[in-house]
């Protein structure tokens, strides 16, 4: 019989600790529905890779929008050490400014600490306004606002109405919920109630798209822009990668969300459909396959022969362009294994990529993923749910939770496919294969602990672990800032990742790294005790 890896993993572990980790993990098995735990408290003192709330609310979905200041109202560090760090690239163009390579902080101290930050965040408005009227500012709180209560929505209602700005705040301090997720929900609702709608912006065709979850990490909206283009759709506006508020207000006249990244952005699909009955569809930029199909998806959504027949020449003239290029990478790569280990959806949208390439996944899990993201569902467009939109994350986490539409019964589920295009999610558990690994927030000890055991050829995740990987031998990519290559989406993309494997996976430096475990003993004892 084959070695559980897991349960070699929680053998170190105490009692209390074994518990908790048990139920993040889980070996894939195709005959059953397994569930797995997800998007809870991550156990105090295990080195968790995870962020938080302000990272997830400004770093991710409010950070890239070029044509507006946010204000990091905290001390220094929050702001400091966000700056820069994501690689969500953006251009200025014509009269739209790009604010994103500047840091704005309040920079609180222990005065503003004891007597109140509103006053300075005040000023810092004043001055940005003086020095680069933006037409608009969102605040970001971190963690000590919310514990001192300043009134930051106050202040935004008065920059409002003197400066005849936008200006919103975000209540999204660092210890809300228990990662960046919390932030991206905060983010969302702020965007929709305070944004979307309120532009006047006519898109040009009846193919008239918004690319939610696209976040031009390394240049990949420009890449899935250009095929779109391409092709003869108008992209109305990306949230939020290279993104710009005025395009964003508009979105609601856009005829098709697609949604890229479905982790960070799924409740704006759903309030605009809900609003504006603007349809979404998901799609996955990340790999050859997940293009094609993308593509053809949304040809098959807009129901026009000539745009379909236009989505397969273009396809045909890209895979052209890069095959040989891939053929040549594949016969490098075919064989090799990897472990994945990313926030959200990457995890999932990169093993197709990675099966373009010949590489097989045997170890993948989510920073910070919900349950759906984990164990799929079943969503059927175009039905309005029983549940506020307020209350969307609660349709996918509980997955036994029969009130929701989202889990029908099979009976159910028969009738309303015979009338309704049903459009399946998968979760990522059903797309691996059996015997591989799922894994929630892998701590590192247990990213160390697997690679031990399963030895994959190469290691994808972050910063946090990427350096513990590599001096232990083992080829680490990070796939959230791409070792600042890429960009990796769309067919371009794909042949940038093969060649950045091939340069990584050939290098002669791993024949000169010796992993710790194999030539000396390393230091024993059990974690949590
Ligand atoms: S660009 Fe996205 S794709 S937005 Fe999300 S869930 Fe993060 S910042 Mo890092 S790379 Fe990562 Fe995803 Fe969506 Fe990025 S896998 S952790 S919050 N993510
Ligand atoms: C974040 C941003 C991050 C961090 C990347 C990493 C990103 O979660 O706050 O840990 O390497 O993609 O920049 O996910």
């Amino acid at each position: 019989m084959s070695i559980d890896a897991n349960a070699v993993v929680l053998e170190r572990y105490n009692a209390k600790v074994f518990k908790n980790r048990k139920e993040h993990m889980l070996k894939v098995n195709p005959a059953e529905d397994q569930i797995i735990i997800a998007n809870t408290r991550a156990i105090p003192g295990i080195m968790t890779n995870r962020g938080c709330c302000y990272a997830g609310c400004k770093g991710v979905v409010l950070g890239p929008i070029k044509d507006m200041v946010t204000i990091t109202h905290g001390p220094v560090g929050c702001g400091f050490y966000s700056w820069g760090t994501r690689r969500n690239k953006a251009k200025a163009e014509g009269d739209t400014p790009n604010y994103i390579q500047y840091c704005f902080t309040t920079d609180m101290q222990e005065p503003d600490i004891v007597f109140g930050g509103t006053k300075k965040l005040k000023k810092a408005i004043d001055e940005i306004m003086e020095l680069m009227h933006p037409k608009t500012i969102m605040i970001a709180a971190t963690c000590p606002v919310g514990l001192i209560g300043d009134d930051i929505q106050a202040v935004a209602a008065e920059a409002e109405q003197e400066y005849g700005i936008r200006c919103v705040a975000y209540s999204c301090e660092g210890y809300k919920g228990v990662s960046q997720s919390a932030g991206h929900h905060i983010a969302n609702n702020g965007l929709m109630k305070r944004v979307i709608g309120t532009g006047d912006y006519e898109p040009a065709t009846k193919y008239s798209i918004n690319i939610l979850g696209e976040y031009n990490i390394g240049g990949d909206g420009w890449e899935q822009e250009r095929i779109l283009k391409k092709i003869g759709y108008e992209v109305v506006s990306v949230f939020t990668g290279d993104g710009e508020v005025e395009r964003i207000a508009s979105s609601h006249k856009a005829n098709l969300n697609l949604v890229q990244c479905h982790r960070s952005i799924n409740y704006i699909a759903e309030m605009m459909k809900t609003k504006y009955g603007v349809d979404w569809l998901k799609v996955n930029f990340i790999g050859l396959e997940g293009t094609v199909q993308s593509l053809r998806d949304m040809a098959a959504y807009f129901g026009d022969p000539e745009l379909a027949q236009r989505t397969e020449q273009v396809i045909a003239e890209e895979l052209a362009e890069v095959q040989d290029q891939m053929a040549a990478y594949k016969a490098r790569l075919n064989g090799k294994t990897a472990a994945l280990f990313v926030g959200g959806s990457r995890s999932h949208h990169y093993q197709g990529l990675l099966q373009d390439l010949g590489i097989k996944t045997v170890l993948a899990g989510y920073e910070f993923g919900h349950r759906d993201d984990y164990e799929g569902r079943e969503i059927i467009p175009n039905i309005k749910d029983d549940a506020d939109s307020k209350n969307i994350e609660h349709i996918t986490v509980e997955k036994d939770e029969k009130k929701y539409h989202a889990y029908l019964t099979q009976e159910q589920y028969d009738k309303l496919a015979a009338e309704i295009p049903l459009e399946k999610y998968h979760g990522m558990i059903r797309d691996m294969d059996e015997g591989t690994y799922v894994v929630d927030d892998l701590n590192m000890y247990e990213a160390e602990k697997f690679m031990e055991i399963l030895k994959p050829d190469m290691f994808f995740s972050g910063i946090k672990d990427k350096y513990a990987l590599q001096k232990a031998g083992t080829l680490s990519r990070q796939l959230h800032s791409y070792d600042y290559s890429g960009p990796y989406a769309g067919f371009k993309g794909a042949t940038q990742f093969g060649y950045d494997l091939c340069m990584g996976y050939f290098t002669p430096a791993w024949h000169m790294v010796t992993p710790p475990w194999k030539n000396r003993a390393t230091l024993q004892g059990t974690v949590g005790e």
